[in-house]
């Protein structure tokens, strides 16, 4: 299962767990209610996996792509980490399973807290169009994911304040619920 958490005010490096003190964990039912997904999956044999192959076809992603991200091996590392951590939404889902590593993905409540998650290996995750979030690497400094994409990707962020955004409307409206 999948742990998360919502995050304290320190400052400290990102690549830390940000846990309140005494921990103030999130629910899988919260994070779904945020219109976040969630599915654990077979990392070593996601060639063949017939799982991924089932949500690959019943949510049309039909592009895929693994981006290592570490140090050694992200051209641009430092410029892309920041641009990762900046609060921002997309215009699409965004869907990433973490094939090798660790990271958070944390998203915003609509009380407008953080949330982080911990993505390990095997952790498919989509975060729904128009929600704000970021994305760091923990101290192990390494994620292996699969990005995958309805059609043609488009990875463009849109850093907040995005309220006027299509994307941000549509996603009040269909998860905020006149909140
Ligand atoms: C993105 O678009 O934020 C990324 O691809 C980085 C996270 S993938 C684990
Ligand atoms: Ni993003």
């Amino acid at each position: 299962k999948i742990d998360a958490w919502y995050m304290d005010d320190s400052t400290d490096d990102q690549r830390l767990p940000h846990r309140r003190n005494p921990n103030e964990p999130c629910s899988l039912a919260k994070l779904r209610e945020l219109g976040v997904l969630y599915w654990k999956l077979d990392a070593d044999n996601h060639e063949t996996d017939p799982r991924l192959a089932a949500i690959r076809k019943v949510y049309n992603y039909s592009y895929t792509e693994i981006v290592n991200i570490s140090p050694t091996t992200l051209p641009g590392y430092d410029e892309k980490i920041k641009m990762f951590y900046e609060e921002h939404i997309h215009a699409d889902d965004e869907i990433r399973y973490v094939l090798d590593g660790s990271g958070y993905f944390d998203v915003r409540d609509f009380e407008d807290r953080w949330i982080r998650i911990d993505c390990r290996k095997g952790d498919l995750i989509v975060l729904p169009e128009g929600i704000y979030h970021r994305f760091t690497l923990d101290t192990n400094n390494y994620t292996k994911a699969m990005r995958l994409f309805v059609g043609a990707p488009v990875w463009t962020p849109h850093n907040r304040p995005q309220e006027e955004h299509p994307s941000r409307s549509k996603y009040l409206d269909k998860f905020a619920r006149g909140a």
